[in-house]
């Protein structure tokens, strides 16, 4: 059987959150000693360890199936490769800053301006769709330096935090992409290659799935699981088992986190004692 080839990136920001996606799936596959093709004993893949530049030519060009990297860089690619997973990890913007005491009217301020960017298809796509004639400057890195050097006017690069542009006297004016890290695929794959594809598209939705989730377990007399059930927004009705102590119940449902500190005083309000809030690890539905 044909095995699916996975690209990841060797080193660098995505590199040990790629590697846990596939190992949170219960992939295993041997990581370490530099090499660059490893097999998974128990799990139909080949991973691939790639410069995340590389990826998106590689997976159209068929050497590698699939890959993992941001979608800033399968953006600019501009390849004939799709996404069929954002995966949520390694969140940014790309951004067009300024020095920091230019007055800054809106987008008009770059007409006519030098901009320094390692984005120009993304770059040169949004100026055109905002009538701004600009000159792009191309360079591959240190983008946040090319203002203070004299080299451009403005830059647009790859902000997460916001420090590296604070620390180089730039201001944040636009944003022109948000991206995360997203799993992409070759639109060519055969028969076996798209099984073992879903296979494992199933495996990532159920840890991500299970990540936005808590299992929640609370303590209520039975005359208030009425209420404290309407105020519960579960994936299915919850499961109700009584209590040694008399005329009361354990309350067991799933929740999203973020709901779940939205509801707590509500919850408590209504009656709900000893509740517990945990993790789980697998959700399939
Ligand atoms: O060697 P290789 O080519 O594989 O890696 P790389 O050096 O090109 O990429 P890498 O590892 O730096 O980043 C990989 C991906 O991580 C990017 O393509 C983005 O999708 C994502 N990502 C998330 C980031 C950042 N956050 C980020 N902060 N990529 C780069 N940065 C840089 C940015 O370029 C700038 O220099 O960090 C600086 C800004 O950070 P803040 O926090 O100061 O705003
Ligand atoms: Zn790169």
């Amino acid at each position: 059987m044909n095995k699916l080839k996975v690209a990841l990136q060797k080193s660098g920001r995505l590199n040990e959150k790629s590697i846990r996606v596939l190992e949170e799936c219960g992939i295993k596959f041997p990581n370490g000693g530099g090499k660059l093709i490893t097999e998974s004993p128990n799990f139909p893949i080949e991973v691939l360890f790639l410069r995340d530049d590389d990826i998106p030519q590689y997976v159209e060009q068929g050497v590698a199936d699939v890959g993992i990297l941001g979608e800033n860089v399968f953006i600019e690619s501009r390849k004939n490769i799709r996404i069929v997973e954002k995966l949520g990890f390694s969140s940014c913007r790309l951004s067009l800053a300024i020095p920091k005491e230019k007055i800054y009217p809106g987008l008009t301020f770059f007409n006519h301006k030098k901009i320094a960017t390692s984005y120009p298809n993304i770059l040169s796509d949004y100026f055109a769709k905002n009538n701004i004639d600009a000159t792009i400057e191309v360079i591959s890195g240190s983008v946040e330096i090319s203002t203070g050097i004299g080299l451009a006017e403005g830059i647009c690069d790859i902000v997460s935090s916001g420090s590296t542009l604070f620390t180089n006297g730039l201001k944040e004016v636009e944003q022109v992409l948000s991206s995360q890290a997203v799993m992409v695929s070759s639109n060519n794959l055969n028969a076996d290659k798209k099984a073992i594809l879903n296979k494992l598209l199933f495996r990532i939705r159920a840890v991500n799935k299970a990540k936005e989730n808590k299992y929640i377990l609370l303590n209520a007399p039975n005359h208030k699981l009425g209420n404290i059930e309407k105020i519960l927004p579960g994936m299915n009705s919850p499961t109700i088992l009584p209590l040694v102590k008399d005329g009361w119940s354990s309350l067991h449902s799933v929740i999203s986190e973020d709901k779940f500190w939205d509801i707590i005083d509500e919850l408590k309000e209504a009656g709900a004692e000893g509740i517990l809030v945990v993790p789980i690890e697998k959700m399939i539905l």
